[in-house]
């Protein structure tokens, strides 16, 4: 399934920063890990929960500096990307992540730039930014953040929520999600992973999201499939990360197949590549092989992320 056209919705840029140019981007900048080596580095992959990996996540981050460095992250992630079938990426970034770290806005959005500007051409994948406001972080917080991408809303598509979901309802973004409406940007967040579905509804009717990342956890309440079913609801699912983070027991146990069967409109995504084990044709491979879903199943799933995406209706023939 790997060369299956698809579009990839869900993916944290900061997430596909492999152990080998973490190390690089380490040495160039000076930046001292607490790893030996790579290897060393890969054994830290191992998680409990969604904690846990952002953790390692945030800590990682730390070799991100210039915007050489966010364009070499972008670029290696499009070539990877591209090798897999992806036509079409709209890719998050945490800004939040940056800033406190004294990287500014502009570096992470010029430098990501330099890489998703040339992207079609070199590797024949259209992009689209979607700036993630981190939850664990205040109201406050994310409203200055979107006033600090104010003079790069040119590049940016939309806004998303995501970090630690338990105790961050969306009603907490409420006032910041109606200030990027107002501003033309379109809205989707995080819900449904680790959070209840309770928070799935918050998202659609508080923060007025188009799209649910994850949105697993939805089918613990018939009444939330019926309505995302009938709405037409996107949900992005990220079937490997959901293994690695334990909101499912094991792959075999996924809920994709009966989610589908409820006519739930679901697209594979990779979530955090670089710490889950796959990019987005990896994960097509593993629900196909583990799930057992048929080419038809999965080219409904490819044909979903398209449909799903923020493409006009003529540049999504195009990349389809
Ligand atoms: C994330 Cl898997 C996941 N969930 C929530 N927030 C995130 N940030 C990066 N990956
Ligand atoms: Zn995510």
């Amino acid at each position: 399934m790997m060369s299956l056209p698809k579009a990839e919705l869900h993916l944290h840029i900061e997430g596909t920063l492999e152990p080998e140019l973490a190390f690089e981007l380490a040495a160039r900048n000076g930046v001292t890990l607490p790893y030996a080596d790579t290897e060393e580095l890969r054994k830290a992959y191992q998680f409990e929960d969604l904690q846990s990996f952002l953790n390692l996540y945030y800590e990682l981050m730390a070799v991100l500096r210039t915007e050489r460095d966010f364009e070499d992250l972008a670029n290696a992630y499009l070539a990877r990307a591209a090798a897999q079938g992806v036509r079409h990426a709209e890719i998050f970034f945490d800004p939040q992540a940056h800033l406190a770290r004294g990287i500014g806005m502009g570096t992470v959005v010029e430098g990501l730039w330099r890489a998703l500007g040339r992207s079609e051409e070199q590797h024949g994948v259209s992009t689209r930014l979607i700036l993630c406001f981190l939850r664990d972080q205040s109201a406050e917080s994310a409203m200055e953040t979107l006033e600090a991408a104010r003079p790069y809303l040119d590049r940016i598509i939309g806004v998303g929520l995501d970090s630690a979901e338990v105790g961050h309802p969306p009603v907490k973004f409420r006032e910041v999600y109606e200030a990027a409406a107002a501003l033309g940007l379109r809205r989707v967040a995080h819900a449904g992973e680790e959070g209840p579905p309770e928070y799935i509804t918050e998202a659609l009717d508080l923060l007025g999201v188009e799209r649910v990342d994850h949105g697993l956890r939805c089918m613990e309440d018939p009444a939330l499939v019926e309505r995302l079913v009938r709405e037409r609801i996107p949900l992005t699912l990220c079937p490997l990360s959901n293994v690695r983070l334990r909101a499912v027991d094991d792959l075999a146990g996924h809920p994709l197949p009966a989610m589908l069967d409820a006519g739930l409109v679901c697209t594979v995504n990779s979530d955090d590549p670089a710490y889950f084990g796959g990019y987005v044709g990896d994960n097509f491979d593993a629900v196909g092989k583990t799930l057992g879903l048929s080419q038809e199943r999965l080219r409904e799933l490819a044909r979903n992320s398209f449909v799903a995406s923020f493409l006009e209706d003529d540049e999504e023939r195009r990349a389809r």
